[in-house]
């Protein structure tokens, strides 16, 4: 799809691709549920929701947060599903070991994961990025032994790659060491991002074992960075529902957030969002 295109499965009257976020509402509008749909729209993709938690918050922070019972959460993902269909699906902020089990187990019933014909995205949202924390402590052994072995793709900054595994990324060999370390948890492709990194460049590196693929872009001074990893998981998730490989799907997605970052804008008085509107102006 090339910007200022009609996303190309889409014609009047004719239902896009479609892809399921199940994650957090962000009342800021920047990140988490928000984001994922934001993007979604934008990539020519009908975006569809499980909301798992509600957050309290704006760009100085996230003061609270209150989650969905977990029968709520997985009945979204059945009623979706059963009716509309989902061409891929991610997640984003899951908050609590229940509605990590569940979640899991209900992908399960309804054929979403690996080794299926539905792609899934597990991004590993731990914190902020003002570090107040999404996810409750217990919860991770469940991202590990749960959701991990059902993942098509997973994309952990540095900060969730220490967490899920231990590994401290410094360098090109810590990077493939990380990868190895998430591999081994079950998932079928790793992309371990480079983003909370130091340094000029910002570089991915993209595993599925066999295949090493590095993706290295310029790294942007810009303090509006909320939602980044949101957008780039759910650019992702819409290049699998629009039916690319995963390869092809992170390549998509990496040219996307690169734009969203470096148009990404002030609002309010702390840290903004990343920006999908240029796919709008391109269309002027
Ligand atoms: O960007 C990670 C994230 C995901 N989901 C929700 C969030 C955030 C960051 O603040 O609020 C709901």
């Amino acid at each position: 799809m090339s910007t200022g295109d009609r996303p190309d499965a889409v014609g009047a009257g004719v239902a896009p691709p479609t892809a399921l976020t199940i994650a957090g509402s962000d009342s800021g509008g920047g990140a988490g549920i928000q984001a994922d749909l934001r993007t979604f729209f934008a990539c020519g993709v009908h975006g569809m929701t499980a909301v798992t938690a509600v957050t309290v918050q704006n760009s100085l922070g996230v003061e609270d947060f209150a989650e969905v019972p977990s029968n709520i959460v997985t009945a979204q993902i059945r009623a979706v599903t059963a009716d509309m269909g989902a061409g891929a699906a991610k997640t984003g902020m899951l908050a609590t070991a229940e509605i990590i089990t569940a979640v899991a187990k209900t992908l399960g019933d309804v054929g979403i994961g690996r080794d299926t014909a539905v792609p899934f995205v597990v991004d590993p949202v731990a914190a902020s990025m003002h570090g107040d924390p999404l996810l409750r402590e217990e919860a991770l052994e469940a991202i590990r032994t749960e959701l991990l072995p059902r993942a098509t793709l997973v994309t952990p900054n540095l900060d969730e790659v220490r967490m899920l595994t231990g590994v401290e990324v410094t360098d090109a060999e810590s990077r493939r060491a990380a990868a190895e370390a998430l591999l081994a948890l079950g998932p079928q492709w790793v992309l371990v991002k480079g983003g909370h990194d130091s340094g000029p460049r910002c570089v991915d590196l993209l595993s599925d074992g066999t295949a090493h693929l590095e993706f290295d872009g310029p790294r942007r001074d810009t303090p509006h960075t909320h939602g980044g990893g949101d957008t780039l998981a759910s650019a992702v998730t819409a290049s699998l529902a629009r039916g690319a490989d995963v390869p092809a799907a992170v390549e998509e997605g990496k040219r996307f957030i690169e734009r969203c970052v470096a148009e990404a804008y002030p609002l309010g008085g702390g840290i903004g969002p990343v920006s999908p509107f240029w796919r709008l102006a391109d269309e002027a």
